[in-house]
């Protein structure tokens, strides 16, 4: 590795932390560098109810538990993600044993059982965790997502697992994550969501904002608008999956093999100005995630286009710093 190149996190410290979502596979192949710049980790997706609990009477902690040494060998933090997701949820969990739906209470009993068993093993080793990700539904006149814990437990299935998590572990952070988090109507349902939370005392202290945004947008503008209307309910905000997007969503391009120059040119412009914004905001944000620790990892290879590849990280595919790495760096050590 070239030690001339300074560390990421380290600049930012003060500011807030900087983190990456990692694999076991990612950490044994690069875990020198990935400790070098994070000091944060969240498992991309180890810690998915279908990884960490596939049936009623199994667990499986092994990558995970890699995880989790790794980041306590190197003093890390660790954000857990995620309890309560319409995705990588196994179905037994609302079925009863004939395939019918289970009970309100019976699927509200397994949550609990399945936030002790996760949450509560590691309790002082995870300080923040996505209770829920993704409620909210995109399609501007509804409001939440039908999904499964909404049509087995109820509307108030989100207060109730924010009371659970906070009961298994009342240390942690407990935040609600989602996505298009900075679209102004779905942004104003986030707010709704968490607001009625807060107003029945739910137990919340913070809003992931993921941050899968991209070349073309959203402005800088709409960044700073969402921050500050979730920063306005009093609680805590982490960027929890940041990444830009070498392609607009609706760009469905797979022919390059390389971002042009103007799309590199692009990238270093847009992390500029988001860490010029991030860090403006950094006594109300105190965590940086980017979902995954350079190009070589990203999910966004091959997503949202079958064998497309993306540019979307500071950190190319050879682990080395972009010209967007410097900028983020300098935001930092002012
Ligand atoms: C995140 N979802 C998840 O939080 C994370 O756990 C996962 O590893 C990656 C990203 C982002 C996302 C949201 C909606 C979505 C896809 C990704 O919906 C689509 C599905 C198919 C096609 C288009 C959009």
């Amino acid at each position: 590795m070239n030690t001339e190149i300074p560390s990421l996190h380290q600049a930012y410290t003060g500011t807030f932390k900087i983190g990456a979502a990692v694999s076991t596979r990612t950490l044994r192949r690069e875990g020198s560098f990935i400790a070098k710049h994070y000091n944060s980790l969240t498992a991309e997706n180890q810690m998915k109810f279908e990884e960490i609990h596939p049936d009623l009477d199994r667990y499986d902690f092994a990558a995970a538990d890699e995880i989790v040494d790794f980041a306590m060998q190197h003093g890390m933090a660790l954000r857990g993600h995620t309890l309560v997701w319409h995705n990588q949820t196994p179905n037994w969990v609302f079925e009863k044993e004939d395939g019918t739906p289970a009970s309100r209470e019976q699927v509200l009993e397994r949550l609990r059982s399945h936030a002790q068993t996760v949450m509560g093993r590691y309790i002082g080793k995870i300080q923040a965790w996505d209770v829920v990700n993704e409620a909210i539904e995109d399609k501007s006149e509804e409001y939440l997502r039908e999904t499964k814990w909404l049509s087995t437990v109820g509307e108030d299935y989100l207060e109730q697992a924010f009371r659970i998590a906070h009961e298994v572990d009342p240390s942690a952070q407990l935040f609600y994550n989602d996505y298009n988090e900075t679209n102004p109507v779905k942004r104003d349902k986030i707010y709704r969501l968490v607001r009625s939370l807060l107003d029945v005392g739910t137990p919340i202290h913070g809003i992931g904002m993921q941050g899968h945004w991209n070349l073309y947008g959203p402005s800088i503008d709409e960044i700073r608008e969402a921050i500050e209307l979730y920063a306005s309910l009093g609680l805590r905000l982490h960027i929890t999956e940041l990444d830009i997007s070498s392609f607009d969503f609706e760009d469905r391009r797979s022919d390059l093999k390389a971002p042009t120059d103007e799309m590199a040119q692009r990238l270093t412009h847009r992390y500029d100005e988001i860490f010029k914004l991030l860090t403006e905001y950094r006594s109300e944000i105190d965590s940086v995630t980017f979902w995954g620790a350079a190009d070589n990892g990203t999910w966004l290879d091959g997503f949202p286009v079958r064998g497309r590849l993306n540019w979307p990280l500071p950190f190319d595919r050879e682990l080395q710093p972009k010209p967007s790495f410097w900028k983020i760096l300098e935001h930092g050590q002012r």
